[in-house]
């Protein structure tokens, strides 16, 4: 990771849209609703092509492409999900794996100079994830959701706490269930930002909602 990102990076993680085609209504609709969202204030974006209808080979590889030139044309975070060879091919800012992905020391290995998130559940996982150097932790599902067929219970939002006392320093992503009804208080609770699939892939208004959703969490960090 570059000396500039890891400086911003908790500002950077503070609205993160996740999502890949079969999180749109069409897969042709996903890069405008990425546009959209861009436009309307996302910091990060992370592509998330996986499970069911899921875009693969060159499909993927286009899409991916295409994704990482609108968030690079305005100045978005783009992070590859769970795919070294696809975060390679687009030059991705960076990657970010689950529990299951395979081993944190070769992937870390392998995304030298990237940005490396990790998913975790419990603080023995985060403590794991930063010991074997990831940079940035999603925690949750905070809330239920509906996204993720194979998401574990949600653990709440006192999991940013626990995780503070806890000596997790690196910045610390809120996912699951997070909506426009909810982000400031992700972001009150502790978190430095908010990971977000429905609400904005699936908003009638991917660019109001985001940029509601970015000022909510803005409002948030500054106490107001
Ligand atoms: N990991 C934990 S919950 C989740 C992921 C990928 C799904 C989040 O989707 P949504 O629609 O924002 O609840
Ligand atoms: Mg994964």
């Amino acid at each position: 990771m570059t000396e500039i990102l890891q400086v911003n990076l908790a500002h950077k993680l503070s609205l993160y849209f996740v999502a890949g085609t079969m999180n749109c209504e069409s897969p042709e609709s996903f890069h405008e609703i990425l546009l959209q969202a861009v436009k309307g204030g996302i910091t990060a974006f992370q592509y998330r092509e996986k499970g069911a209808k899921s875009l693969i080979g060159e499909n993927r590889l286009e899409a991916a492409k295409r994704a990482k030139e609108i968030c690079r044309d305005h100045g978005v975070l783009f992070i590859v999900n769970d795919d070294l060879k696809l975060m390679k091919a687009v030059d991705a800012d960076g990657l970010h794996v689950g529990q299951t992905d395979g081993s944190l020391a070769f992937i870390r290995k392998e995304t030298e100079g990237k940005i490396l998130g990790v998913s975790a559940h419990t603080l023995a996982e985060a403590k794991d994830a930063v010991d074997h150097g990831a940079d940035y932790i999603g925690a949750g599902p905070i809330y239920a959701t509906v996204t993720k067929p194979d998401a574990q219970e949600p653990v709440g939002t006192g999991i940013f706490q626990e995780f503070r006392t806890n000596e997790i320093s690196v910045p610390v992503v809120g996912i699951g269930g997070i909506s426009l009804d909810n982000a400031a208080s992700v972001i009150s609770a502790g978190a430095d930002g908010a990971a977000i699939i429905s609400a904005i892939s699936q908003s009638q208004d991917p660019f109001k909602t985001s940029r509601k959703l970015l000022m909510d969490i803005l409002n948030a960090k500054r106490g107001l």
